[in-house]
């Protein structure tokens, strides 16, 4: 580090790992960023995406000034005239037609005074945040069993565990440092066993001892089984249940028809493989059960939260080193968002909105003019009010509703019928911001200034590490200007997050006493210093509590948030999901390991684009084969709902009669990849989250021409096909193209794409004779401007190979861009391990060349020794190499498409 530099301590702004970052800021204004060693999260991990976040910081595309009708305004233009619409609204109308939906990536410090104007000032509940299709089901189902929602155990427990059960998790993929973390603790101890319950077989199967490829939307019966198990195998705790605990008979009473053979009818899942999972769990006292959105994201979401806790409950493992259920979660702040009360259904800090007692301790602390009594409206049905124009104004902070919720044709339609709406972001075009009013620009990562709440409950700061651009502003600042140009001067004057970190704590632990789990008022008089320099703590942190700063579980001895200190039973029923129709799919939706949902940030950073760089559906070859859905073709899936074209993924990770397809494309980066078109708008009756995992769909090939590949410097604007998926390199941008007839000339085609002129360059065509497949290439000074592959087929072509000879300024590159096979260089093929740029290929030739661990690999080809985050991936390929090698040998085959995950 050089004497001018300084560094800066803060937290990643993607997963809830909640990783701490340490930037290195050079005096020219250039940011290192690398693992802060410090944070007990990660000790000084991070992963694909965390390491690069300093290609994040780019200004292309940012939102840099307000807008109004899409024209530059000023702030106080802006402003005035969200607060002039919101007062009118609710001077016309009433206090329920106005709403906020919000977002588990925005600061506790904004969260905060959203929520405060909203429930204390406006006098309606009707702000709902992302987190309802998020994490809604585990805080209904924390909140029945435990009586508040409270996770109770911390990430060291998965270290300490015996035995961990992932059940609707990617871990290697959604938290890859979490998953880093178990799997340098199963290397330490080996005996150590993972369980995963997952309907297919992902990058976290490759930890795994047992995997279990459970029917979509079976759990429920699957711990029906657990619970019966454990009981007959004299595993429950007796004393545990009956000193702290409620309900159990009535739990145990309807889990007992749920025998192995039931079970294995129910979910699919072999009865030899139910016997191991059940023997595993009753072994073993330390057992953490980790889970996320293959159990929340459903119809039946919090019955399958319950049954979980149940088991836990059943057996007293719960809120011990290493024994207990963790939800983790999504986001960088959901756990904030849920601590403040950002959901419909919450007062702030943990107080419930329908307790008149809570309604004045927080009405009282703000010294509010009212305060809301009746819940508002929860995501869907709030939009389903902005759609039958119920919601006459709408402000929208840090989401992007328009892919993100179900049915999100239908949302996109009720966003273009609401009167006034809101979009605050950091980025300028997004599927929702198009229909913005008003739109503001916010503060993003490295500008941004407060605090964030991770999975086990550990508040850390996000700081500054350089100069705001443009006329961006924090969210706070808008949120309290609104409020004060709307008459409530007094609750909104605050310095900075500071002040209001301040007023939080002290409202935590207002009239407090022990009576509520979320407590940190020993921060309630922090000073300006001291809030700056703030290390990463747990909560609670009770007023006088610095002398025990040790982590702290909760529930091993009792001590629930029930009126009567005792967890809850919930009995939980099984119900099949809805049978499908002859023909149709379970869709199953979710993430892949380099982008964060609807890529704005992770998109712009070449190097993330790297690994997916297009959206695609996971089909087994039993299904494909029926459906004539060849490898690396376009397939259309569609329903009542919407439709959308992605690429065919064929592979046996796949259960039969399901697909998958990840969350990530919208229309600023495909044609048609909107995946929540597709996925109904019904939710758990509970907790209100949606049922993304479980939509029914058909599926056909799409019967394309032609395909293309395309390379460009210049941003294509309005590409003309029906097919088309955008992603950005170093030198601009790659894609995929495909129509359904051919373009009257390709030439005319080619240069429109690349955006030259025959003036401004020139431009090469090799035709592909007998293949039907054409070759163009513009370019000027030997430099190349834009690359067209055009093919009959899915074209055939070693991509990663073509980005690095496109971006090359030796002339001498020009001819391998149009030569068919590479040249002079291997053909490293898709790239496997972002850090050391090294491909599936090159690590194949390394396997066959007798490597066969992860470290030989690393040894051989440096993958996977830099972040980590492909070292599931590189052991699927050690795996693949060897059960080939078991069978006949396969022939070499020349993988039309690069393998998409
Ligand atoms: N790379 C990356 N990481 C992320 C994010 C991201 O966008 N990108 N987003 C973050 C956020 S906000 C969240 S909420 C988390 C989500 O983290 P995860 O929940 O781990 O991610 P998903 O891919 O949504 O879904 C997890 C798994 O649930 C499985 N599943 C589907 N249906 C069922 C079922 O009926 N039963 C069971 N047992 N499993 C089922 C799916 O096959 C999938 O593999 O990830 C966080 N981390
Ligand atoms: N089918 C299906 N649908 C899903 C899911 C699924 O698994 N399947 N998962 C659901 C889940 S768990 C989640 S969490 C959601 C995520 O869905 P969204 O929340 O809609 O996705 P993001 O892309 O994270 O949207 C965040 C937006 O906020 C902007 N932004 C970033 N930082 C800031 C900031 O500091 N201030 C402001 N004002 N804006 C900012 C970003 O540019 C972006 O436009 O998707 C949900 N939808
Ligand atoms: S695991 Fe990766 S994305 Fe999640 S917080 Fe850590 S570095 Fe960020
Ligand atoms: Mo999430």
């Amino acid at each position: 580090m050089s004497a001018s530099s300084k560094i800066i301590r803060t937290t990643c702004p993607y997963c809830g790992t909640g990783c701490g970052v340490k930037a290195t800021v050079s005096a020219s204004g250039g940011v290192h960023i690398s693992g802060d060693e410090k944070h007990p999260a990660n000790f000084g991990r991070l992963c694909i995406k965390g390491a690069t976040l300093a290609e994040t910081l780019t200004l292309n595309e940012r939102l840099l000034h307000p807008r109004i009708f899409d024209k530059r305004a000023s702030w106080s233009e802006a402003l005035a005239m969200v607060a002039g619409r919101f007062r009118e609204a609710i001077q016309t109308y009433g206090p329920s037609s106005v709403a906020f939906y919000v977002s588990g990536q925005m600061l506790t410090e904004d969260y905060y005074v959203a929520n405060k104007l909203m429930k204390g000032y406006i006098g309606s509940a009707n702000i709902d945040t992302n987190s309802r299709l998020c994490m809604a089901s585990t805080v209904a189902g924390h909140k029945r069993a435990f009586g508040a929602d409270i996770v109770p155990n911390v990430y060291e427990d998965l270290e300490l565990s015996d035995l961990v059960v992932l059940v609707g998790s990617n871990l290697a993929w959604c938290h890859p440092v979490l998953f880093h973390r178990l799997e340098n603790a199963k290397a330490a101890r080996p005996e150590m066993r993972v369980v995963n319950v997952d309907p297919r077989r992902t990058a976290t199967s490759e930890i795994s001892d047992l995997q279990l490829s459970i029917a979509p939307g079976s759990d429920v019966a699957l711990f029906l089984g657990l619970l019966r198990h454990l009981d007959r195998s004299g595993k429950c705790d007796a004393s545990y249940v009956a000193l702290h605990t409620h309900g159990f008979d009535d739990a145990l009473a309807i889990a007992d028809s749920w025998d192995v053979a039931s079970v294995a009818k129910a979910t699919g899942i072999e009865e030899a493989s139910l016997q191991r999972f059940y023997e595993l769990y009753a072994e073993n006292e330390r057992v953490v059960t980790v889970y996320s959105q293959g159990v929340n994201q459903s119809i039946c979401g919090t019955d399958k939260v319950n049954a979980i806790l149940n088991c836990h409950l059943a057996t007293g493992r719960i809120g011990k080193p290493g024994a207990g259920p963790f939800s983790v979660t999504g986001q960088p702040n959901a756990m904030g968002g849920r601590e403040v009360g950002g959901l419909a259904n919450q007062l702030a800090c943990h107080m419930e909105l329908h307790d008149p007692r809570h309604q004045d301790i927080v009405r009282r602390y703000w010294r509010s003019p009212t305060i809301a009594t009746k819940p508002g409206l929860k995501a869907v049905d709030l939009f389903k009010a902005v759609s039958d124009r119920t919601i006459k104004a709408l402000w929208i902070i840090g989401t992007n509703p328009a892919d993100s919720l179900p049915d999100a044709d239908s949302v996109k339609a009720a966003l273009a019928s609401c009167p006034f709406v809101v979009v605050s972001d950091v980025v300028e075009r997004t599927d929702t911001s198009e229909f913005a009013h008003v739109l503001l620009p916010a503060r993003a990562w490295g500008e941004k200034d407060g605090t964030v709440t991770n999975s086990e409950r550990r508040i850390s700061r996000q700081r500054p590490l350089r100069q705001a651009p443009g006329d961006t502003m924090p969210d706070w600042w808008s949120i309290c200007r609104v409020a004060k140009l709307m008459g409530y001067s007094r609750g909104f004057d605050y310095g900075g997050p500071h002040d209001i970190f301040r007023e939080y704590a002290g409202l935590s632990g207002h009239l407090n006493n022990g009576s509520r789990d979320f407590d940190i008022s020993d921060y309630d008089d922090i000073s300006q210093r001291d809030y700056d320099s703030l290390s990463p703590f747990q909560w609670p942190r009770r007023k006088g509590s610095f002398l025990s700063r040790r982590s702290e579980r909760f529930f091993a001895n009792g001590g629930f948030f029930t009126p009567d200190g005792r967890a809850r039973f919930i009995v939980t029923p099984f119900h099949p999901p809805k049978k499908r129709n002859a023909g149709l799919f379970t869709l199953n939706t979710g993430r892949i390991r380099d982008q964060w949902h609807t890529m704005t940030r992770t998109g712009v950073a070449p190097s993330l684009s790297r690994h997916i760089v297009e959206p695609f559906v996971e089909i087994h070859p039993a299904d494909a084969r029926a459906l004539d859905i060849l490898p690396a073709s376009l397939a259309r899936l569609s329903n009542a709902h919407g439709s959308v074209i992605l690429r065919a993924l064929v592979t046996d990770r796949q259960r039969r009669g399901s697909l998958f397809a990840p969350i990530h494309w919208t229309q600023q980066n495909s044609s048609c990849g909107r995946i929540d078109a597709l996925v109904g708008a019904n939710t758990d009756p509970i907790s209100g989250q949606p049922n993304s995992k479980g939509a029914f769909v058909g599926i056909e090939p799409w019967p394309a021409a032609w395909f293309g590949f395309a390379l460009t410097r210049n941003k294509p604007s309005d590409v003309d096909a029906g097919y088309w998926a955008l992603a950005r390199t170093g030198f601009g941008w790659r894609m995929e193209l495909a129509g359904l007839s051919e373009p009257e000339d390709f030439e005319r085609y080619a240069r429109e794409l690349f955006g030259v002129t025959a003036d401004s360059a020139a431009l090469a065509c090799v035709e592909d004779f007998g293949r039907g497949a054409f070759r163009f290439l513009a370019h000027q000074h030997g430099r190349a401007l834009g690359l067209f592959i055009m093919s009959r087929e899915p074209v055939e072509a070693a991509r990663a190979f073509l980005c690095e000879k496109f971006a090359s300024h030796d002339p001498k590159d020009l001819m391998s861009l149009l030569a068919a096979r590479p040249l002079s260089h291997a053909d490293c093929g898709r790239t496997v391990c972002i850090c050391h740029g090294v491909g599936a290929k090159e690590i194949e030739v390394a396997i066959d060349g007798r490597a066969r661990t992860v470290e030989a690999i690393g040894r051989a080809t440096r993958a996977g020794t830099g972040c980590g985050s492909c070292r599931p991936e590189i052991q699927r390929l050690i795996n693949e190499k060897a059960s080939h090698a078991q069978r006949a040998p396969a022939p070499a085959q020349d993988s039309p498409q690069e393998e998409h995950a």
